[in-house]
This record gives structure tokens, C-alpha cells and sequence, in this order.
């Protein structure tokens, strides 16, 4: 307790020390329209935006042929999280060390309370010890429940008053898993409240059922891992949730979307009158199932769950992306080095699953998505900030470049040219999955609630983040 104060003294020392700063000709884009204007912040808060502006005590910064954005929502992350007896590469220090590099100014991590006994308290404690002073951008917590009992129930109130307003399930993982009973109730539950969660879509029991099979005949290298939890194991989960959802009349969102048939149930469902989101992620979109074929072990590197799909997949994803089918795009970042992947070099399901990706879901989305025509840039601000800031409940303070909001801001440089390696990202890991992948536009620099923290993609202020206590959605 006694860092947080001090953490908290320290910000606000930051905060007085911040002098006005004036973004000249930039090119403001918001979910709907890019127009060219001057953005005037004060201390944390945007205060003015519009043509000629002036201010004599302004810091002025020339930003003609930038993009401004909000900053980037990151609404899925796992750091400093335990998987398969190994803690992620990437700590809340390391990792959101990284996402400021990237143009992410906000991520919401999944705490968790534990199974046996635990309560949704404990699970908080534990992330805000994790998290707490460590944080280079803000963060918040979605909470995992994974016991349902009168008093989890209880705790539902106590955790909106700690500003978590979205919960996540999981349909699979035996230290996660509730099942459809305890879905039925929660998703009811948490409606009641006005709150919603994400759910973690895989039939346990056929994977499970898969996996011992492929153990059976001997086969145990990482090609098998898409074999055993294939796209209508995630589409019949995702079945199975909506009719779950219908029945108790509530919303969900359904995370981590892969796949093509796992996305006609969401379309299903939503063509019954259902309100339902959906989220995917760079490696869904810009990944197909040949890497886990890749020679000598590589293909650990590329296991998560659920598995990178076929390129088929991908098109109908970009497909839904530019029909405004999926909500958010953001990073299931969960990032582990080869030693630790190597813990499943004889037996893949013991292969830690997750990829890193918070520094780069903003420059792939923007050099595949939108230069290639896919999605628009008014769209990649939906997709990256602003659905994400209304879903998550910190709109308009976060999502939007507008007076009155957060000074959290993105300086986008479309013609910037770059090739992403493990050598230069700053994540904790020895390895990239999109390993010389070549960027057109990268991130300028980033300001967090008014404080220049990036600039030339370098993180030149650090630990500065601070705790976001979220809304109802909007
Ligand atoms: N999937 C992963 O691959 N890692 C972390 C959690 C998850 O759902
Ligand atoms: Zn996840």
C-alpha cells in the first residue's frame, strides 16, 4: 500500500511538471471521418481541438502528414501470468513497456481468482501487487471467475466498485473451466448489473478426448496442436455459449475469434435478435496453421490456444473487419521465450501456449489492414481504440480525440518504413511470430494523459501508468 501511495505521488509530480503542448496540422481520426487539425492539451486533458489554433506558453510540435489517433485499447493481455508450470516472458514492466512503444496507452489484463475457495478480492489483490507502479501505460482489469457460489455473486458489486465493470469466462482449462450451468447464471447475472464478459470458446472434453488420441500414436510434436483443437471445436463452444447467452437473455462477447465457422455462429445468433461482440487478433489475421510445420521446434513458438487457422479463416475475418462484423482487434498477448516453449519438446501440450504482440497490433493492423485496402483508417480507430473505450466503459474519457478527454494520443507516421525482429522489439522474449514482417507507418510518438512518453518509437518515459477504474459500456 504504502508504494501505491508512493507510486501515486510520483505521477502526480509528473502530471504539474507537464507543460502545454499544441499539435499542429496533424490528421485527427476518429471512428467516422479524418480531418486536419490542431490539437491543444493541457496538463492530462485534451482541451481544444480545431483549425489555427494558438497558445503562447504551448510547446508547439509540427505534425503535418502524422496521423493522430486515440490512444490504443488493448482490451485482451496477459502479463506476468502463470501458464503450464512457467510465468510469462513478459511482466506488467516489460510488457507495458512495450505496448506505449506501440501506440497502446490503455490495456485491461485478465486477473483471476483462483479455483478452491478463493474469492474475486484475492484474484484483484494479486494483479493490482503484479501490476501496480510497474505500468509504462494505464491499465484495468477485466476479472475471471471461475467459481460461481453466493459469494462470487456477492463480489460482482464489490468489483464494479473497484471499476471493473467486464468479467471473462473460459470454456476450456481445467484451472479455468465453469460449466454450462454456472455460464447460464453468470452471463444472467452480470447483465444484471449491466456488465457483460468475454468467454474463452473450446470444447473441452473432445479436445481433451483429441489430445489423448494423438498421444496414443506417438504423436507429439507442435503440428499436432492444431490437429487437436480444431475450428468446430471453437465453433460448437461458440454454438453452444450463444444458445447459453439466448437463454439467459444477456451479451457476451466472444474472444480470440479464429475462424470462419466459429464467425457464422456469431452471425447466427446475432440474426436471432442476440447482441453479441467479437473480438480477433493480429496473429488470426496475418498467420495460417503452416507454422506450426516449421522445422527444428519453431512451431512451439506459434502455440496458443485457440490455434492460427487457414488462410481461408484470415479472408473471412479481414472480410468481417471491414463489414463492421467484429468489434476489437486486440493482442491475446501472452509471451513466453523458447526456452520456456521447449518445456513441451517431447510432448506439445505441455508447450506454454501465447504469443507476444502489444507492440505491434497497431502497425500490422495499419500495413495490412489499411494500406492494403482492407479496412479504413476511421475503421482501425474503431477497431484498436474506440469500440474498445465504449465496450470497456472509459468513453469519452479514453477512444476519442476530443476536449474534454484524456490527452492519450498516437502520433502515427504513415510513411515510415520498418521490419519487425526479436533483436529490436522490446519484449522479454527471444523470439517474434511476426518475425521480419515489413511495416509501412510506425509509431511517431505516443502521449499518455499529456505526458510525452514515446518518441521515434523509443519509450523515453516510463512507469507513468495508472489504474483505470472503468463504466458501465456505452
Ligand atoms: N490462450 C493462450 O494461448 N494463452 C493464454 C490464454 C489463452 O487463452
Ligand atoms: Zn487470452
Amino acid at each position: 500500500r504504502r508504494q501505491r501511495q508512493m507510486c501515486i505521488r510520483d505521477r502526480k509530480k509528473g502530471v504539474s511538471e507537464t507543460v502545454k503542448t499544441l499539435l499542429k496540422n496533424g490528421t485527427v481520426v476518429s471512428g467516422d471521418m479524418s480531418v486536419i487539425e490542431d490539437v491543444l492539451i493541457d496538463g492530462e486533458k485534451i482541451v481544444k481541438v480545431g483549425r489555427n489554433l494558438e497558445a503562447e506558453d504551448a510547446q508547439v510540435v509540427d505534425v503535418n502528414g502524422k496521423l493522430l489517433f486515440p490512444g490504443f485499447i488493448d482490451g485482451h493481455t496477459h502479463f506476468d501470468l502463470e501458464v503450464a508450470g512457467t510465468v510469462t516472458a513478459d511482466d506488467f514492466e516489460t510488457g507495458t513497456r512495450a505496448a506505449i512503444a506501440g501506440g497502446t496507452t490503455l490495456v485491461i489484463d485478465y486477473a483471476s481468482q483462483d479455483k478452491g475457495g478463493h474469492t474475486l478480492r484475492e484474484g484483484l489483490e494479486k494483479w493490482h501487487e503484479k501490476a501496480d507502479g510497474k505500468c509504462s501505460c494505464d491499465y484495468s482489469f477485466h476479472m475471471s471467475i471461475v467459481e460461481w457460489n453466493e459469494e462470487t455473486e456477492r463480489e460482482i458489486q464489490d468489483m464494479i466498485n473497484e471499476g471493473i465493470t467486464s468479467f471473462k469466462l473460459y470454456m476450456t482449462y481445467p484451472a479455468m473451466i465453469v460449466d454450462d450451468g454456472d455460464l447460464y447464471k453468470i452471463i444472467k447475472k452480470l447483465n444484471e448489473y449491466g456488465c457483460f464478459a468475454g468467454v474463452h470458446c473450446e470444447n473441452a472434453g473432445a479436445i481433451d478426448a483429441l489430445i489423448a488420441e494423438a498421444k496414443k500414436e506417438g504423436r507429439l510434436g507442435p503440428e499436432n496442436h492444431p490437429l487437436v483443437r480444431p475450428d468446430i471445436m471453437e465453433a460448437e463452444a461458440v454454438h453452444r455459449l450463444l444458445v447459453i447467452a439466448d437463454a439467459a437473455d444477456a451479451p457476451v462477447m466472444v474472444v480470440h475469434l479464429t475462424n470462419r465457422k466459429a464467425f457464422e455462429e456469431v452471425m447466427r445468433a446475432r440474426m436471432n435478435g442476440q447482441k453479441v461482440y467479437a473480438e480477433t487478433c493480429p496473429q488470426y489475421l496475418l498467420l495460417d496453421d503452416s507454422v506450426y510445420s516449421k522445422p527444428d521446434f519453431e512451431g512451439a513458438k506459434y502455440v496458443c490456444a485457440p490455434p492460427i487457422r487457414k488462410k481461408a479463416d484470415q479472408d473471412c475475418l479481414w472480410k468481417a473487419l471491414a463489414n463492421d462484423q467484429i468489434q476489437t482487434v486486440a493482442t491475446d498477448q501472452c509471451s513466453f521465450t523458447m526456452e520456456q516453449k521447449a518445456l513441451g519438446k517431447d510432448d506439445f501440450t505441455k508447450i506454454p501456449g501465447g504469443l507476444p504482440g502489444v507492440q505491434t497490433r497497431g502497425t500490422l493492423l495499419y500495413t495490412y489492414g489499411v494500406r492494403t485496402g482492407r479496412i479504413t483508417q476511421e475503421q482501425m480507430c474503431r477497431l484498436l481504440s474506440e469500440n474498445a473505450a465504449k465496450l470497456y466503459g472509459v468513453y469519452p474519457n479514453k477512444g476519442v480525440i476530443r476536449e474534454g478527454s484524456d490527452a492519450d494520443i498516437v502520433v502515427f507516421d504513415p510513411e515510415k518504413e520498418n521490419v519487425i525482429s526479436a533483436k529490436t522489439h522490446l519484449y522479454h522474449t527471444d523470439n517474434n511470430p511476426y518475425e521480419g514482417f515489413k511495416l509501412h507507418g510506425d509509431i511517431d510518438s505516443v502521449y499518455l494523459r499529456g505526458a510525452h512518453v514515446v518518441q521515434d518509437g523509443k519509450v523515453i518515459l516510463e512507469k507513468t501508468g495508472k489504474y483505470i477504474k472503468r463504466g458501465n459500456k456505452q
